[in-house]
């Protein structure tokens, strides 16, 4: 498996997957760019150098995990999986990780450059200004952020946007109260202080997958970034907050947050994954960079929110949580669970035993579905990563007026673009859900007409033998 973001870069070139673009212009075309990149059929990855006004060698990475292919890379499975035997993999695998502690080393490549104190200055770095009504440059957007809990010592390292507000501030952007680096920062605030972090730009795309997973307080994403490598992930200390920071990664800032009583700047707006942007600029907690350290010709891991149905992930990590607490809940029989438009979407398919089996699914499936308004079950003949195939199954085995059901006041965020002004200023943040019941209805399964497509084993049966001649 890859040492670090280098190594996985050389596996996407191996699998001819990366496209170098010179002379890009931070400011909207790098953006541009990577969004146009991500929605072609190919999707590949893009190393972006000699980006306009910045030293050659200054690089960025972007649409590192946005297909199939490469989300399954960086997981360590078979890059040559279809989707959804991807995603049942990864289901697998997830189950089965246990927390490894990550090792500590004595030497961190990105001490090879050191600069702090007054000689700091963020705008050496190609920080892109991604979409054209974004408030600023960022120069975190698939960036780590690493604190100590000050109780427990428990080190939280996840993704939270990074905008640049001069040379040596920045923002860090919570979505709500409830994220671990909220509650850590807390904490300090809470005392009177500035709370210690370091932000770790250019990471291993494993610990950029934990840094998304929504793992239980007190447990480390170093822990579950090291479970999928199987092996440690090292860290070396940093030199002015003492905190854990992954050896091999590419560029590091250390310094305060400072307390928001203190100081706030205005962050965003900026655009979101859902393809609008949800909110102006609110004050942001500002981080005060006290050095910088970086690898020689260092790598920005970009990942900017795009209209959907591009996204960071090629394959959709949280209908894989979904699946297994399906299985958890005692539901059997589930063939397969996507995720489509970015996550506002779920998809389930299951083979059907009992009356009301699919909407049990369902439900639990709607419980578990972040911002989704369109919930859908569907047999287990219909591959659910395959969206003509779902709403062909929603099109010909759905009747709206006995199956669809909406759920009120469900899970969804201030981020949603429909929720109206006047209510997300009372601070509602729910939304409904339409829970799709796209199986053949159970009273009649075996009256319903009969598919006339090939099966998908059929059709695989036939992609074999024949390949030579259709390829
Ligand atoms: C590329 C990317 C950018 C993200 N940006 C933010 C962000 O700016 N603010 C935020 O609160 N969550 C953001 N998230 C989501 C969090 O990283 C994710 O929910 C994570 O589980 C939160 O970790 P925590 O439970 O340790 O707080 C982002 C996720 C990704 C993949
Ligand atoms: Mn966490």
């Amino acid at each position: 498996m890859y040492k670090d973001l280098r190594e996985f870069i050389g596996l996407v070139d191996q699998l001819g997957a990366l496209r170098r673009i010179d002379g890009a212009d931070a400011r909207f075309e790098v953006g541009g760019i990577t969004e146009v990149a991500a929605g072609s059929p190919q999707c590949p990855a893009l190393l972006f150098d000699n980006i306009k006004g910045f030293s050659q060698g200054f690089r960025i990475f972007t649409n590192a995990t946005t297909n199939v292919q490469r989300a399954s890379l960086a997981l360590g499975l078979d890059p040559a999986l279809r989707p959804l035997d991807a995603l049942k993999a990864w289901m697998e695998k997830r189950k089965n990780l246990r927390p490894l502690p990550p090792a500590i080393v004595q030497n961190a490549t990105w001490r090879e450059n050191s600069i702090s104190g007054r000689d700091v200055d963020i705008g050496r770095f190609p920080a892109p200004i991604w979409h054209k009504h974004d408030g600023g440059p960022f120069i975190g957007s698939g960036s780590l952020v690493i604190m100590r809990d000050p109780d427990t010592g428990w080190i939280n390292a996840s993704i939270y946007r990074i905008q640049v507000h001069g040379k040596n501030k920045v923002t860090v952007q919570f979505d709500h109260g409830g994220r671990h680096g909220a509650i850590i920062a807390r904490k300090y605030w809470d005392r009177g202080e500035s709370c210690p972090v370091a932000v770790v730009h250019g990471e291993d795309p494993a610990l950029f997958i934990a840094g998304f997973e929504y793992l239980p307080d007190g447990r480390s994403e170093y822990e579950f970034a090291g479970s999928i490598k199987g092996s440690p992930i090292e860290v070396c200390d940093g030199l002015q907050t003492g905190l854990p920071i992954p050896a091999h990664a590419e560029i590091i800032f250390e310094g305060n947050l400072l307390p928001m009583s203190e100081e706030t700047l205005p962050e965003g707006p900026f655009g979101e994954f859902t393809g609008y942007y949800a909110a102006d600029a609110r004050p942001g907690p500002v981080m005060e960079v006290t050095a910088i350290y970086h690898r020689n010709d260092p790598i920005l891991l970009g990942s900017p929110p795009m209209k959907p149905p591009r996204f960071h992930f090629g394959l959709p990590f949280r209908a894989a949580t979904i699946w297994s607490n399906l299985e958890a809940g005692g539901i059997t029989d589930v063939v397969g669970a996507w995720q489509h438009v970015s996550q506002l979407m779920t998809v389930v398919a299951l083979r059907q035993r009992y009356d009301g089996h699919a909407k049990r699914a369902a439900m639990v499936a709607a419980a578990h579905s972040y911002m989704a308004r369109i919930v859908v079950v569907v047999d287990d003949d219909v591959d659910p990563s395959n969206l003509a195939d779902v709403m062909w199954a929603v099109a010909t085995r759905c009747e709206p007026s006995e199956g669809i059901d909406i759920i009120r006041n469900a899970w969804s965020s201030a981020l949603d673009p429909r929720i109206a002004p006047e209510d997300k200023a009372k601070g509602i943040t729910s939304h409904s859900k339409a829970v799709i019941n796209a199986c053949r209805p159970f009273a009649w399964i075996d009256k319903f007409p009969t598919p006339s497509a090939l099966t998908a084993d059929e059709a695989r049966e036939i992609e074999e033998k024949w390949r030579k001649s259709l390829t």
